[in-house]
């Protein structure tokens, strides 16, 4: 799917933009974000980056980081000095994605919206979704050379991070010629992949292994080794002194072992929500999966929420009606 002509006429004409993501922003969020700022601010635009919350301390290496404002009052200040004002929203599969302030983002007009989650739910006023792309990194790396925008070394380390996490460095099934020949024009611009993959996975805290550890420790498997489930609560993190985004990637290590399909981590987190994440491994659909309970993402990684019940009482509703369907 190209990019729709409304779109590149909004940002085009735009003189200021207001950039948005999802809450609890990995590194496809935060690069995309970043990147996509840097590139605006290169066609000399006024841009404002919002997040609810501050950037999560593992992202703390990307440039141009101080860009994130979380002041909400701030955000609306800039909006109503601003003439020619677009809202941005970036790797968000459903408005509530956004957040708390959700009602209140959507509020600032044209509100445009590009990602690429299969299970996404149309929200804001133009979109572009397309579901085969790798990364929303990869579609605003497409937007810029569509607007034929200049990409700053900064633009392109942060593309870089938002590309090759979301691909798995480069081995998820999204990954295609095209997010290859993109990721090769961002290392032409001075990105070094050694550079980078060392400060996102050679960049770990002791309390995140120790986490880890304890996480590891509640492997269980299902169906003959064809699921494997982890969990975590609040009191493990509490033991370890890990913070909350320290479990980003352990749901990798079910996923690698030897003949499961499916991959759960059950989720305790600090408001008492139980989030469970699911990973395929080959042709298995987990947003398919996800939808028996309300939830959503893509083919190989999807997963979803409950207010109202406790970490037990989720994991039986796993095992009881979601694991005989795998
Ligand atoms: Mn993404």
């Amino acid at each position: 799917m190209k990019i729709p002509e409304e779109m590149s006429k909004a940002i085009e004409e735009a003189q200021s933009v207001v950039l948005f993501t999802h809450v609890h922003p990995d590194g496809d969020a935060l690069g995309s974000l970043l990147g996509f700022a840097a590139i605006l601010e290169g066609m000399q635009k006024k841009v404002f980056c919002y997040l609810e919350e501050p950037v999560p301390h593992l992202y703390n290496f990307l440039p141009g980081r101080d860009r994130v404002n979380t002041t909400l009052d701030e955000l609306f200040s800039f909006v109503e000095e601003s003439e020619k004002v677009i809202a941005i929203s970036l790797d968000c599969g459903d408005s509530r994605r956004l957040g708390k302030h959700e009602t209140r983002l959507l509020e600032v007009k044209p509100f445009l919206v590009i990602d690429h989650h299969q299970s996404h739910k149309d929200f804001g006023d133009y979109r572009w979704v397309d579901p085969r792309k790798s990364s929303t990194g990869e579609m605003v790396f497409e937007i810029a050379q569509n607007l034929q925008a200049p990409i700053s070394y900064e633009a392109a380390y942060n593309l870089y991070v938002a590309i090759s996490t979301d691909t798995g460095s480069f081995c998820y099934e999204a990954t295609s010629p095209r997010t290859l020949r993109i990721a090769a024009e961002l290392v032409e611009l001075g990105v070094q992949p050694d550079e980078v993959s060392g400060k996102i996975y050679n960049n770990y805290t002791s309390e995140r292994i120790r986490l880890m550890e304890m996480v590891l420790g509640t492997l269980r498997l299902y169906k003959k080794g064809k699921v494997a489930m982890i969990h975590v609560t609040q009191d493990m993190f509490a033991k370890s002194k890990a913070r909350p985004e320290d479990i980003e990637g352990f749901v990798d290590f079910p996923r690698s072992i030897r003949g499961v399909k499916v991959a759960a981590f059950v989720k305790e987190n600090k408001d008492s929500v139980i989030s469970v994440s699911l990973r395929a491994k080959g042709s298995c659909d987990v947003a398919e999966l996800a939808r028996v309970f309300n939830g959503g993402g893509h083919r190989n990684a999807a997963g979803f929420r409950f207010a109202d019940k406790t970490l037990e009482q989720v994991q039986q509703l796993v095992v009881d009606q979601l694991i005989p369907l795998v």
